[in-house]
Protein backbone atom coordinates (compact mmCIF):
# COMPACT_ATOMS: atom_id res chain seq x y z
CA UNK A 1 0.00 0.00 0.00
CA UNK A 2 0.80 3.75 -1.31
CA UNK A 3 2.57 6.04 1.97
CA UNK A 4 3.44 9.47 1.79
CA UNK A 5 5.07 11.94 4.34
CA UNK A 6 3.01 14.61 5.53
CA UNK A 7 3.99 17.11 8.36
CA UNK A 8 2.19 20.64 10.08
CA UNK A 9 4.76 22.86 9.56
CA UNK A 10 5.23 25.67 12.89
CA UNK A 11 2.52 27.77 11.83
CA UNK A 12 0.26 25.15 11.76
CA UNK A 13 1.79 23.94 15.23
CA UNK A 14 1.13 26.95 16.78
CA UNK A 15 -2.05 27.82 15.29
CA UNK A 16 -3.53 24.44 16.89
CA UNK A 17 -4.05 22.68 13.83
CA UNK A 18 -1.95 19.42 14.21
CA UNK A 19 -5.97 17.75 15.54
CA UNK A 20 -8.00 19.32 12.53
CA UNK A 21 -4.93 17.76 10.39
CA UNK A 22 -5.34 14.30 11.07
CA UNK A 23 -9.03 14.43 11.45
CA UNK A 24 -9.29 15.01 8.11
CA UNK A 25 -6.60 12.44 7.06
CA UNK A 26 -8.65 10.05 9.43
CA UNK A 27 -11.88 10.29 7.95
CA UNK A 28 -10.50 10.30 3.86
CA UNK A 29 -10.02 6.46 5.13
CA UNK A 30 -5.83 6.74 5.46
CA UNK A 31 -4.19 5.04 7.94
CA UNK A 32 -1.90 6.26 10.32
CA UNK A 33 1.70 4.77 10.10
CA UNK A 34 3.99 6.82 12.38
CA UNK A 35 4.09 10.42 13.90
CA UNK A 36 6.18 12.71 16.23
CA UNK A 37 6.87 15.87 17.03
CA UNK A 38 9.86 17.40 16.35
CA UNK A 39 12.55 20.39 16.35
CA UNK A 40 13.93 20.19 12.57
CA UNK A 41 18.06 20.76 12.25
CA UNK A 42 19.32 22.89 9.70
CA UNK A 43 21.01 20.30 8.16
CA UNK A 44 17.42 18.20 7.84
CA UNK A 45 15.88 21.55 7.00
CA UNK A 46 18.69 21.84 3.62
CA UNK A 47 18.42 18.33 2.79
CA UNK A 48 14.58 18.12 2.88
CA UNK A 49 14.07 21.17 0.64
CA UNK A 50 17.43 20.50 -1.16
CA UNK A 51 15.62 20.92 -4.56
CA UNK A 52 15.26 24.63 -3.28
CA UNK A 53 18.68 25.53 -2.49
CA UNK A 54 19.20 27.91 -5.22
CA UNK A 55 15.93 29.67 -5.06
CA UNK A 56 15.88 33.20 -3.77
CA UNK A 57 13.60 32.19 -0.90
CA UNK A 58 15.50 28.91 0.24
CA UNK A 59 17.15 30.96 3.31
CA UNK A 60 13.48 32.09 4.89
CA UNK A 61 11.96 28.51 4.30
CA UNK A 62 14.69 26.52 5.89
CA UNK A 63 14.80 29.61 8.57
CA UNK A 64 10.80 29.08 8.77
CA UNK A 65 10.83 25.31 8.69
CA UNK A 66 13.68 25.41 11.94
CA UNK A 67 11.87 28.25 13.92
CA UNK A 68 9.89 26.15 15.94
CA UNK A 69 8.59 22.32 16.16
CA UNK A 70 6.65 20.69 13.63
CA UNK A 71 4.32 17.50 13.35
CA UNK A 72 5.67 14.80 10.98
CA UNK A 73 3.77 11.86 10.14
CA UNK A 74 3.62 9.07 7.46
CA UNK A 75 0.25 7.92 6.22
CA UNK A 76 -1.02 4.80 4.60
CA UNK A 77 -3.99 3.84 1.93
CA UNK A 78 -4.53 3.85 -2.03
CA UNK A 79 -3.25 6.46 -3.71
CA UNK A 80 -2.55 8.46 -0.70
CA UNK A 81 0.49 10.81 -2.34
CA UNK A 82 -1.82 12.29 -5.09
CA UNK A 83 -5.17 12.45 -2.58
CA UNK A 84 -3.25 13.99 0.37
CA UNK A 85 -1.53 16.96 -2.65
CA UNK A 86 -5.16 17.47 -3.16
CA UNK A 87 -6.27 17.52 0.49
CA UNK A 88 -3.32 20.28 0.77
CA UNK A 89 -4.20 22.34 -2.30
CA UNK A 90 -2.05 24.98 -4.04
CA UNK A 91 1.34 25.78 -2.98
CA UNK A 92 -0.14 29.34 -2.48
CA UNK A 93 -3.16 29.31 0.03
CA UNK A 94 -4.33 32.51 -2.73
CA UNK A 95 -4.70 30.09 -4.78
CA UNK A 96 -5.84 26.82 -3.34
CA UNK A 97 -9.34 25.75 -3.48
CA UNK A 98 -11.64 26.62 0.05
CA UNK A 99 -12.29 22.99 1.62
CA UNK A 100 -8.29 22.20 1.20
CA UNK A 101 -5.78 22.38 4.60
CA UNK A 102 -3.88 25.50 3.13
CA UNK A 103 -7.35 27.02 0.97
CA UNK A 104 -9.24 26.92 4.61
CA UNK A 105 -6.25 27.63 6.92
CA UNK A 106 -3.51 29.69 5.06
CA UNK A 107 -2.94 33.19 3.49
CA UNK A 108 0.98 33.31 2.34
CA UNK A 109 2.71 31.13 1.03
CA UNK A 110 5.56 31.20 3.28
CA UNK A 111 2.94 30.18 5.61
CA UNK A 112 1.33 27.30 4.33
CA UNK A 113 0.58 25.26 7.21
CA UNK A 114 1.18 21.62 5.61
CA UNK A 115 4.02 19.99 3.54
CA UNK A 116 3.20 16.67 2.16
CA UNK A 117 5.57 14.55 -0.63
CA UNK A 118 4.76 15.09 -4.42
CA UNK A 119 5.50 12.12 -6.11
CA UNK A 120 6.93 8.56 -5.08
CA UNK A 121 10.26 8.86 -5.00
CA UNK A 122 9.83 12.03 -3.05
CA UNK A 123 7.20 9.87 -0.70
CA UNK A 124 9.79 7.41 -0.11
CA UNK A 125 13.21 9.98 0.48
CA UNK A 126 10.94 12.38 2.85
CA UNK A 127 9.91 9.30 4.78
CA UNK A 128 13.55 7.85 5.28
CA UNK A 129 14.65 11.26 6.11
CA UNK A 130 12.15 11.58 8.94
CA UNK A 131 11.82 8.34 10.33
CA UNK A 132 14.10 4.48 11.09
CA UNK A 133 11.85 1.80 9.44
CA UNK A 134 11.32 0.73 12.90
CA UNK A 135 8.99 3.64 13.75
CA UNK A 136 6.62 2.87 11.17
CA UNK A 137 4.02 0.02 12.97
CA UNK A 138 2.14 -2.21 10.47
CA UNK A 139 -1.13 -2.86 12.40
CA UNK A 140 -4.77 -3.60 11.85
CA UNK A 141 -7.85 -1.33 11.48
CA UNK A 142 -11.14 -2.99 11.01
CA UNK A 143 -12.56 -0.13 9.30
CA UNK A 144 -10.46 -0.74 6.26
CA UNK A 145 -13.20 -3.50 5.20
CA UNK A 146 -15.83 -0.68 5.15
CA UNK A 147 -13.27 1.52 3.02
CA UNK A 148 -11.58 -1.05 0.87
P1 LIG B 1 4.84 22.37 -2.07
O1 LIG B 1 5.09 22.58 -0.58
O2 LIG B 1 3.40 22.66 -2.43
O3 LIG B 1 5.32 21.05 -2.57
P2 LIG B 1 7.18 23.64 -3.29
O4 LIG B 1 7.21 24.33 -4.61
O5 LIG B 1 7.92 22.34 -3.17
O6 LIG B 1 5.67 23.51 -2.84
O7 LIG B 1 7.79 24.67 -2.24
C1 LIG B 1 8.14 24.26 -0.94
C2 LIG B 1 7.69 25.31 0.06
O8 LIG B 1 8.44 26.48 -0.15
C3 LIG B 1 6.23 25.75 -0.09
O9 LIG B 1 5.33 24.92 0.59
C4 LIG B 1 6.26 27.15 0.49
O10 LIG B 1 6.01 27.15 1.88
C5 LIG B 1 7.68 27.61 0.23
N1 LIG B 1 7.70 28.56 -0.89
C6 LIG B 1 7.47 28.30 -2.19
N2 LIG B 1 7.56 29.43 -2.92
C7 LIG B 1 7.85 30.42 -2.05
C8 LIG B 1 8.08 31.83 -2.21
O11 LIG B 1 8.05 32.39 -3.30
N3 LIG B 1 8.36 32.50 -1.04
C9 LIG B 1 8.43 31.91 0.18
N4 LIG B 1 8.22 30.59 0.36
C10 LIG B 1 7.94 29.86 -0.75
Amino acid sequence: MEKTFIMVKPDGVQRNLIGEIVARFEKKGFRLVGAKLMQISTALAEEHYGEHKDKPFFGELTGFITSAPVFAMVWEGENVIATARKMMGATNPAESDIGTIRGDFGLTVGKNVIHGSDSPESAEREIGLFFNESDLLDYNKDQNQWIY
